[in-house]
């Protein structure tokens, strides 16, 4: 008896004490978040983004919580890299080439026919990455991981059996790359980005462009184009950026689920993106669209103007993009 009061008693106070030592400790506080994207919710990109935000959840034990904020609703995609980089934003997710002017090795793969598929596209970011990660690194920013797009086709209202039949559209562009194209098969470029192409087909601001089979579903494009001509002539990605500050703030813990997280959503997405590239394309055939692929003639018209957009690329980049281009031409 004398005992079971006596242990009970000392149980007591190392209870109390724990307690007390629990209350003197610096309270763990929950970090927050914000993943500002610029694609809808219920596009694979932001799903990923959502998954990967959960696997920190999990890891973390609820210590990091990013909350994404899709469709372009908490900055503009032009905004987003500004965004991360000045800490308005702690992550963030970009189409890496709208941002071509800045560094033109970030619009490598927005060249046609420079890759062929989804094995290639992932060589030419490797010869990318390093370069794209050490400019991010110079502007506060750590690159965390990259996901593709599925190839580009052409969106029109009327046959295109050559690139001359481009010829006056008004065609929607989303970076330089596009700019360009238009510009040579002697169509009207008008930039807007995914969020607000719906409108600008509906009010007839563009009337044709080159994207892939997602964006066009994203957009229910079959309401207001008819054709889609599969090209598959490059293969454009987002990169998830991270705001070095914010990272460093982190410890060890969070720091280390977010690199974990960041690599396991980057083997997700290029896993998903070849499938659901095509499912998207038949999602348009479903819809009633005409989908077909290129005919030889378009093809060789794109593919010229490719090797004349590698070649004005070559000359903006210099020697350091001459090295990453023909690092991926020898890894291919
Ligand atoms: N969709 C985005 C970029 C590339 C893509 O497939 C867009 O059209 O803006």
């Amino acid at each position: 008896m004398e005992w079971d009061v006596v242990t009970r008693r000392f149980a007591m106070a190392l209870c109390a004490a724990a307690s007390l030592a629990l209350a003197a400790a610096p309270a763990r506080a929950q970090t927050k978040w914000n993943l500002p994207g610029a694609y809808p919710l219920d596009n694979y990109h932001s799903e990923n983004l959502n998954w990967f935000a959960k696997e920190v959840e999990k890891a973390t034990g609820g210590q990091l919580i990013i909350t994404v904020h899709a469709g372009a609703s908490l900055f503009k995609a032009p905004e987003i890299k500004r965004a991360v980089a000045t800490g308005q934003a702690q992550i963030g997710e970009v189409l890496i080439s709208i941002h071509e002017n800045e560094d033109p090795v970030f619009g490598l793969d927005a060249i046609p026919f420079l890759v062929s598929g989804y094995a290639d596209a992932k060589k030419l970011w490797q010869a990318q990455k390093p370069v794209i990660a050490k400019r991010l690194d110079s502007q506060g920013i750590m690159l965390l991981y990259a996901v593709p797009w599925g190839p580009q086709g052409i969106y029109a209202n009327k046959d295109i059996n050559t690139v001359e039949d481009m010829r006056g559209l008004k065609m929607r562009a989303y970076n330089v790359a596009t700019t360009r194209i238009a510009e040579l098969v002697g169509a009207q470029p008008v930039t807007v980005q995914a969020a607000e192409l719906a409108q600008a087909l509906a009010t007839g601001t563009a009337n044709a462009f080159m994207t892939s089979g997602s964006t066009g579903y994203d957009i229910k494009v079959w309401e207001t184009i008819s054709h889609f001509y599969d090209v598959q002539a490059w293969i454009p990605k987002n990169i998830v950026l991270v705001n070095k500050a914010a990272f460093a703030a982190l410890d060890g813990t969070r720091q280390d689920a977010l690199l974990k997280a960041g690599e396991a959503a980057e083997e997700r997405g290029w896993k998903i993106a070849p499938e659901k590239a095509k499912w998207y394309v038949e999602q348009l055939k479903a819809k009633g669209m005409k989908v077909q692929p290129p005919e030889p003639q378009l093809r060789d018209g794109l593919e010229k103007i490719g090797e004349q957009l590698t070649e004005d690329w070559l000359k903006r980049a210099g020697a350091d993009g001459k090295a990453v281009l023909d690092a991926y031409r020898t890894s291919r």
